[in-house]
């Protein structure tokens, strides 16, 4: 099991240098990528969350620990892309506009990688034109899009409506905290993941 207290510990300090020596070091006794991400990285990083909805840390002590799990990340991210067949299919992905919020994606991003997709992200606030045009340019059939913020959900409802409106034969999927099977199921989404292990699945069944 990856210590998650330790890793808790490194995202308060915001040591790159810490969070990368524990997952190299998680790794190296046997555990998974998965195994790391999910009883290590992703519940220290719910704690800070926890303690920011607290007020008992502020938007710069999440940034830093934002920083440090993204430097944990990075030495899952090879790992993750080396394993399984590889397919063309491009999956364009993107934060929607108006939300900054991008380790979910990554994390969404890096496991598509690690199941052979090719993935284009387009990063934060991007807007429904943006993920339109992508999809044009690439050829792509997919569409994930992350959401984070209640008030910035409602423009996946707006990249649905405006991708319908063009008649792109693309589909969509969705997800990210405040994001549900229900909401997907309202805006006319295609399909709906409440992690990033479950996006690659998702995807694959929307796709067939
Ligand atoms: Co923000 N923030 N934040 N924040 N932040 C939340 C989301 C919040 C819940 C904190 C809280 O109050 N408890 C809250 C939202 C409340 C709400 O809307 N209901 C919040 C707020 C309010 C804000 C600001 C408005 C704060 C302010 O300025 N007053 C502001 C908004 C900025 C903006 O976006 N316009 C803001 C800013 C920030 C930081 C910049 C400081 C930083 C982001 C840094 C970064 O991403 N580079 C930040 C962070 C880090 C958080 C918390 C603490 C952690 C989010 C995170 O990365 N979680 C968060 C509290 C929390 O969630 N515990 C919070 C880890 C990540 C792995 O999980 O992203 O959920 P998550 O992804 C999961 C799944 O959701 C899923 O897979 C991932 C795991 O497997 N998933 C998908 C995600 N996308 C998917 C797409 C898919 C499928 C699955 O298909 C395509």
């Amino acid at each position: 099991m990856a210590d998650q207290e330790k890793f808790y510990e490194a995202l308060c300090e915001g040591s790159m240098d810490k969070v990368k020596e524990l997952t190299q070091k998680a790794l190296n006794a046997g555990e998974t990528p998965d195994k790391v991400l999910k009883s290590g990285l992703i519940p220290a990083m719910d704690r800070i969350g926890v303690r920011f909805r607290n007020n008992e840390i502020f938007i710069p002590e999440v940034l830093i620990a934002a920083r440090a799990m993204h430097a944990g990340l990075g030495v899952l991210k090879p790992i993750l892309a080396k394993s399984t067949t590889s397919t063309t299919t491009k999956v364009i992905i993107g934060t929607v506009k108006g939300d900054l919020h991008d380790i979910g994606k990554n994390l969404v991003g890096m496991m598509l990688e690690g199941a052979g997709f090719e993935v284009v992200d387009l990063g934060i606030d991007v807007p429904p034109e943006k993920f339109i045009q992508s999809a044009k340019e690439n050829g792509a059939k997919i569409i994930g899009m992350s959401a984070l913020l209640t008030t910035t959900m409602m423009q996946m409802k707006t990249t649905v409506e405006k991708i319908k409106a063009e008649g792109l034969k693309v589909k969509t999927v969705i997800g990210g905290a405040p994001v549900t099977a229900e909401f997907a199921k309202q805006i006319g989404a295609d399909g709906y993941a409440p992690d990033a292990a479950s996006a690659v699945s998702t995807i694959k069944e929307v796709l067939k």
